[in-house]
C-alpha cells in the first residue's frame, strides 16, 4: 500500500513562498487524500500494490480500463506531489551552478529567461494543473493530476502545482505572484541531483 511521504521540512519551513496553513493542509489533506484513495482503488489488486509509484504511474495505459482513471487521478496526484515537495526547501532559491547551469545557459541564454519561460507556462496552465522541467531542460505543462511520465517522458526535474489550492489561501487569484515567490524555495540541490544526462 502507498503511503502519504513525510517533509523534509516543518509546515511553516516556505513561508516565503507558501503559508503553515496552506502546507498542512496540502499535504496532510489533499496529498493525504490522493492516497488514500489510491489504495483503495487498488484494495483487490495486490500485485499492483507492491510496485513504485513511478512504474504504476508511467504505465497507466496498461492497467485494466477501470483502474486507468483512478491511477490517473489518485495515483499521478500522489506521484506528483511527492516530486514538488522534494523541489522545495527552506534553503533553497538562487540559482543552480555547475553543469545544470551551463546547460540551462546553453538552452535558454541566460538563467533569467530560462526562470521568465518557465513562470510563464506556469501562469498559463488553463485550470488545475503543473509546469514541468524535464531532464531535456524542455517546459512542458499538464492538466489535472497527469504526469508527464504517463507519455512516456523521464521523470520531471523539477515542478510546481499550480491548482488553485497550492496558493489560494495565500495569494488569492494572483497565480502569478504565487510563482514568482516559488523561485524562493526551489531546492537546485535536488533538481541537479535528478539532472542526469
Ligand atoms: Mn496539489
Amino acid at each position: 500500500m502507498f503511503s502519504l511521504p513525510k517533509l523534509d521540512y516543518e509546515y511553516d519551513a516556505l513561508e516565503k513562498c507558501i503559508s503553515k496553513e496552506i502546507m498542512e493542509l496540502h499535504h496532510s489533506k489533499h496529498h493525504q487524500t490522493y492516497v488514500d484513495k489510491l489504495n483503495a482503488a487498488l484494495e483487490n489488486h495486490s500485485d499492483l500494490q507492491a510496485i513504485s509509484i513511478e512504474d504504476l504511474v508511467s504505465g497507466v495505459a496498461e492497467l485494466p480500463k477501470e483502474l486507468q482513471k483512478p491511477v490517473r487521478n489518485f495515483g499521478g496526484g500522489h506521484y506528483n506531489h511527492s516530486l514538488f515537495w522534494k523541489f522545495m526547501s527552506p534553503n533553497g532559491g538562487g540559482q543552480p551552478g555547475g553543469q545544470l547551469a551551463d546547460d540551462i545557459n546553453a538552452k535558454y541564454g541566460n538563467f533569467q529567461k530560462f526562470a521568465d519561460e518557465f513562470s510563464a507556462q506556469a501562469v498559463g496552465v488553463f485550470g488545475s494543473g503543473w509546469a514541468w522541467l524535464l531532464d531535456d531542460l524542455s517546459i512542458v505543462t499538464t492538466t489535472n493530476q497527469d504526469s508527464p511520465i504517463m507519455d512516456g517522458k523521464k521523470p520531471p526535474i523539477l515542478g510546481i502545482d499550480v491548482w488553485e489550492h497550492a496558493y489560494y489561501l495565500d495569494y488569492t487569484y494572483k497565480r502569478p505572484d504565487y510563482v514568482k515567490a516559488f523561485w524562493e524555495v526551489v531546492n537546485w540541490a535536488e533538481v541537479a541531483k535528478r539532472y542526469k544526462k
